[in-house]
This record gives C-alpha cells, structure tokens and sequence, in this order.
C-alpha cells in the first residue's frame, strides 16, 4: 500500500516530485523547516522559479492530495529531498541530511519505505541514516524499506526531465529497491535501474563528476588553444564529429548547487585516488579569476585609463534566475579587488544581490570599455551591437560563452575578444 507520501523538503526538487505524486492520484503532505515557503506553497505561491510549476501546484493543492505544513505526519512513504551543500572545507555538509531523517522517526511504522533524492556521498545511506532510523525500534530491510533515488533533472526542464528521464534506484535490499521502482512508475515514463543504495549513490555522484572534468578540459583546452594559436570553439566542434568524443564548452567558471559541489564528495573520500577529479574542480574553479585578468590585460594593452566594466550575466547558466555558486559573482569580485570600476547585469536577477548591478542594460552599458558576457541568456545574444556602440564610451566585447554573433559586432565597431579564440582573445 503506498497511498500516503510525506515529502521532506520543497525545494527544486521536492516541490516539483511532490506534485508530480499529488496530481497522479496519491495524497502528499509536505514537509519543510521554512515556514514562510510552507505558507505560499498552501496559497499556490512560488518561492523557487520553474517552468510549468505553478499550474501543477494550483491544480495539486485544489485537487486537496497535496497538503503542506513544518512537521512530518503518518505516511505510507517518506521522501527526503533536502541540501547536500559543501562547508568552506570542501568538505561534505550533511546536517540537513541528519536532520530530516531524524525528524520521520517518531512517525515510522511497520512496512514503510524510507527514500532520499538527495545528492550525498556514497555510503550515507548505510553509514549515516541507517544508525539514525535505527532509532524507530523497526528492523532495517524487513519492517522498514530504505533506499536511495538520486533526481537527475536539470533546472527549467525539470517536469519533462521527471517524467522522461531514466532513473536509478537503490535499495539496502531488493525488496526496498523494488517497491521503490514501483512508486516512481507513477508518472516515469524512462527506464528504472534497480541496484544497492551505495551503487545508486555512486552513479549520481559520478554523473556530475563525469560533466565536471569535462568542462575542466574543455577550459583546459581553451588555454592552452589561446597560447598556440588555435580557435578552442572550433577545435573541439571539429573533435565532437568523432562518433566517440563529446568534449564540453569552456566558458568562466562551473556554478550551480550540483556539479561544482558533488566532486568534491569523492576528493574528501578518498583524496588519494581521487586526483583528476581534484584537479577539474580546481581548473574550474580558478577560471573566474582567468577571466578577471584577462579583462585586466586588455585594459592595459589598450591603455584605457580607469577603465569601466559592463559585466552581463550573474546567473550560473543561461535563461535561469539562480545565482547559486555562480561563477559571475566571483569574476566580479576580482575585478572589484582590481580597483576597476564595474556595473553588472542580468535580466533574469530582478533582486538587487550585488551593490554593483544596474537596474537594467542601458546603466550597466552606459561609459562602459570593456563589455565583459558571462552567461549566454538568450536576451544578450540578440543585443543590437549598434545600439550598444551609442552607449558605451570604448568598442571593445569579450564574450566567454563564444555566443555573440561575432560579424554584426565587428561590422557596428566592436573588438570582440573570445575566451580560447587565439586570434581574438
Ligand atoms: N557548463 C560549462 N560548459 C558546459 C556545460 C556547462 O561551463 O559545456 C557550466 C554551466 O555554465 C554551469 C555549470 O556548468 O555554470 C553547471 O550547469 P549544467 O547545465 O551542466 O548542470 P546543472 O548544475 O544545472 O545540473 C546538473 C545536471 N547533471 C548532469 O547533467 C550530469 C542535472 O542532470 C542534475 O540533476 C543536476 O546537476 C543535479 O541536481 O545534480
């Protein structure tokens, strides 16, 4: 029987599967510690952005299968999808982890099945919430089912992602496993994998890790190209024809609450081993600060004297309103402690979250030198580079993301700088 979820957490991910649950006929109540969002979500309000959420969320909670509140109820299912952040160590920060389980234990009974979504070292299941559930006087694997299915959905196309994308389960035994598998077919069109709880936390850990290093090489490669000559962006479109290579974009840096953090779960395991993948997140994380220079470089080259920076794109990818662990806001801060002068924007940012963002794209253009584009939002890469040429006090453009269309800037007066572009960097 599994009539009844409690979902623990109603975040990205939480809120979405909630009502995936919800709107295919089973009751969800829940679950989350911020009591303001509890309180919009009960009033059909938003406190995150995604594409499709708010018609789900009105027709779940009028629909009544979808009730929320700050404490966990009696339920047939218990899913926890809270964070998995990292400390300023890099090391792994599982206190929300720890605390959700710790709050389902006063309700768990017999037959019911326990499941993180959350992204977490291999072995947390075992090592940190199994002692924790323990606790509920049931025996593990028989009276109570334990597992682990890692989401896999990326942000704005997280609905289509739910349904279509193929999933893993891992249960602590099959049994947890299997019944698992069958509370997902609810709505999972894509194939299930059925494994062990560590495997399941593996796989997702390595998926992430996987996407890291790639994008490491990529800016790797978009280095080395730059000091030999070559154009980065061509080179590896050119590599990618090969049936077996799919070598990443570069670009300023890797942000988001997933991919910059989930290597680091595998460094703090087994530092040792673990060298490539140390090694990706820190070619990673240093290209902010490439960036900056190189903003710094074409300054002085081109002997502009206190030099004004329009930098455009705050977010951590394109068309996506999230500033999570985004690169952007650490190339701004170098700038900053370069003493240049800068205005930032985003159109996706409507908050005012640095004291250097201008309200809209003609402030942050105005007197501007240097153009510096971080994400490429769909709104900048039809920006009139003739218009802009009007605002700006110098024609000069470094595009990161290799997303402007490079004659139309040439052809309105631009010097446009391309990061891994040899020629133009
Ligand atoms: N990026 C590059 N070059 C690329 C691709 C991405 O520099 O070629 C940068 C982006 O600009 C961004 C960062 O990487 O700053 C991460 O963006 P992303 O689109 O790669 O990934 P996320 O963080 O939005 O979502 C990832 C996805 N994982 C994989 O694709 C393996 C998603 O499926 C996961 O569900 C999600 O992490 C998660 O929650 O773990």
């Amino acid at each position: 029987m599994m009539n009844k979820i409690c979902v623990i957490g109603l975040g990205y991910i939480g809120l979405p599967t909630s009502v995936m649950f919800a709107n295919n006929g089973i009751h969800v109540h829940g679950v989350d510690v911020n009591s303001a969002a509890v309180e919009k979500i009960r009033n059909k309000q938003l406190h995150i952005e995604e594409h499709g959420l708010q018609e789900r969320l009105n027709v779940a909670i009028d629909s009544g299968n979808f009730t929320v509140s700050t404490t966990p109820e009696k339920a047939d299912v218990f899913i926890i999808a809270v964070p998995s952040p990292i400390n300023p160590d890099k090391t792994a920060d599982m206190k929300y982890v720890e605390s959700a389980t710790k709050s389902i234990v006063p309700f768990l009974e017999k037959e019911n099945l326990v499941i993180l979504e959350s992204t977490v070292p291999p072995r947390t299941v075992e090592d940190v919430m199994m002692p924790i559930l323990k606790e509920s006087g049931l025996e593990m694997g028989t009276e109570l089912l334990i597992s682990h299915s890692p989401e896999r959905v990326i942000p704005g196309r997280v609905f289509e992602e739910l349904v279509n994308n193929s999933r893993i389960v891992g249960g602590i035994n099959e049994e947890s496993a299997e019944k698992t598998r069958d509370l997902y077919r609810a709505f999972v069109k894509g194939e299930i994998f059925i494994t062990d709880a560590t495997t399941a936390e593996m796989v997702k850990v390595i998926e992430n890790t996987y996407r890291d290093v790639n994008i490491a090489f990529a800016n790797e490669l978009a280095r080395v190209s730059e000091n030999i000559g070559v154009n980065v962006w061509e080179a590896i479109k050119l590599a990618n024809h090969h049936p077996r290579v799919n070598i990443h974009l570069p670009g300023p840096g890797v942000g988001g609450h997933c991919i910059a953090v989930d290597p680091w779960f595998l460094v703090e395991q087994d530092p040792e081993n673990a060298r490539i993948i140390h090694l990706a997140r820190q070619t990673n994380d240093s290209m902010p600060l490439f960036v900056a220079n190189k903003v710094k470089t074409i300054a002085e080259q081109q002997q502009i004297k206190n030099p004004k920076i329009a930098v455009l794109g705050l977010s951590f990818k394109a068309n996506i309103d999230d500033m999570r662990e985004s690169p952007s806001v650490e190339v701004v801060h170098h700038l900053k402690e370069m003493y240049l002068e800068l205005t930032a924007f985003d159109p996706h940012i409507k908050e005012q979250k640095l004291p250097q963002q201008a309200l809209n794209l003609e402030e942050a253009l105005q007197n501007a030198d240097i153009v510096v584009i971080l994400t490429e939002h769909d709104e900048f890469k039809i920006l009139d580079p003739k218009q802009i040429a009007n605002l700006v006090r110098s024609k000069i453009v470094l595009d990161t993301k290799n997303c402007l269309p490079r004659d139309a800037w040439v052809k309105a007066g631009f010097d446009v700088r391309v990061l891994g572009d040899a020629k133009h960097s």
